[in-house]
């Protein structure tokens, strides 16, 4: 199949999700065309993977280039230029309504090509919702040709706050468990953590949905028990709140903000316990990863996590904001190595029911029922 896949390029869990998608489908011999705004991170070449880069023309009369009118035009000539059987756009706001635009104008010039729009968290249940977009979110994923969500809940939330006649299909998110496994990397470990001591770590774009400075009280309460290490992942709109807290809270030499990264999987080796506080996580990416290199998750129930963190199996879940009970689930981890290894085996075994093998062919098999439909 020749397929067009839309996403944010950055290190946000739907661009990564949809470019280890795109990865996966190349690997299996599917032509992939990305386009966006930038190489998204992840994108590594291959001979079936092409990147078409969305020019936004500037204009002196744009306070605000239109970007969603530069992506639809752009689709317009990579579908035609290429010959594309169908698209997959990843986060609703613009995707989903670039993608019936350029349905729509294709239309007109003789080519039918479907759209699939994969909903992802924020764009249905933070943005999306908001009236400045609503209308247009509605309308585009009640025209998309198939719908899915990355859990139960949001296809839940989605129902709840928008007026959608579709179906929407749960493709839940996947993790590839041959990249994401614990390997040896004593001598990194010995550098962050010289005396040994116990790491955590948090991964995310600090946005405050994430609840960073959470994270920072948990690992405070931590530390004061037991010798441990805080890695900080990511950057965004709290990492400043976040560092002046550390500061104010005299535990600098305990926490590296080491910014984005890029060898989760390494960093991910040498973590003992990851924190997930959110407010809400329609699925919770970063925190698979984890599990899948064999590390407990400290989180919020919030969303769609408790889908994946099983409470007192892979981690524990407590009430958002409940910064007591997850310091106390954390200590209970850490403090006693039977019961750390078993949660390192809960983890583990949880994150191989996510394997991208189990996962791809659902997409391939949605695909294929899109194309049979639309064709009829
Ligand atoms: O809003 C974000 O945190 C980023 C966002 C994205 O689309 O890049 O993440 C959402 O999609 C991820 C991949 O499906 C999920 O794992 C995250 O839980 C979800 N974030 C939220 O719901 C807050």
């Amino acid at each position: 199949m020749k397929i067009g896949i839309v996403c944010y390029p950055t290190f946000g869990g739907s661009g990564v999700l949809a470019t280890e998608l795109g990865m996966a489908l190349s690997a299996k011999g599917h032509e992939v065309h990305f386009i966006s705004y930038q190489q998204p991170v992840r994108l590594y070449f291959h001979p079936n993977i092409y990147y078409h880069e969305v020019a936004v023309q500037n204009y002196p009369l744009f306070d605000f280039p239109p970007y969603e009118t530069a992506l639809s035009s752009t689709l317009v000539h990579v579908i035609t230029n290429n010959n594309l059987d169908l698209l997959h756009v990843h986060y609703a706001i613009p995707h989903a309504s670039a993608a019936y635009f350029a349905r729509e104008i294709l239309k007109k010039q003789g080519r039918d090509i479907p759209f699939i729009t994969t909903l992802h968290g924020t764009d249905i249940t933070l943005v999306g919702k908001d009236p400045t977009y609503a209308p247009v979110v509605a309308f585009s994923i009640n025209e998309s040709n198939a719908v899915t969500a990355v859990s139960q809940n949001l296809k839940e939330e989605t129902y709840k706050s928008f007026p959608i006649e579709k179906d929407i299909k749960v493709i839940p998110n996947f993790v590839d468990v041959a990249r994401f496994r614990q390997t040896n990397k004593d001598h990194f470990k010995k550098m962050l953590a010289p005396m040994g001591e116990r790491i955590l770590a948090h991964v995310s774009n600090f946005r405050k949905v994430k609840r960073v400075e959470d994270v920072i009280r948990i690992f405070e309460k931590v530390h004061q028990q037991i010798p441990s290490k805080l890695l900080m992942i990511g950057d965004g709109p709290e990492r400043q709140h976040a560092e002046d807290l550390v500061r104010s809270l005299s535990i600098c030499n305990d926490v590296r903000f080491l910014g984005k990264q890029e060898q989760m999987d390494e960093i991910l080796s040498i973590t003992d316990l990851f924190l997930l506080p959110s407010q809400y996580e329609s699925f919770g990416l970063s925190a698979l990863e984890a599990m899948s290199c064999g590390v407990p998750v400290i989180s919020s129930n919030a969303g769609g996590i408790p889908e994946i963190n099983i409470h007192g199996k892979t981690g524990y879940l407590s009430e958002v904001g409940d910064v007591e009970d997850m310091a106390k689930n954390a200590l209970h981890i850490l403090s006693n190595n039977t019961i750390f290894n078993e949660f390192k085996e809960g983890a583990l075994a949880q994150a191989k029911g996510f394997e991208k093998a189990h996962i791809i062919p659902l997409y391939e098999k949605l695909y294929e029922e899109v194309l049979r439909d639309y064709r009829k």
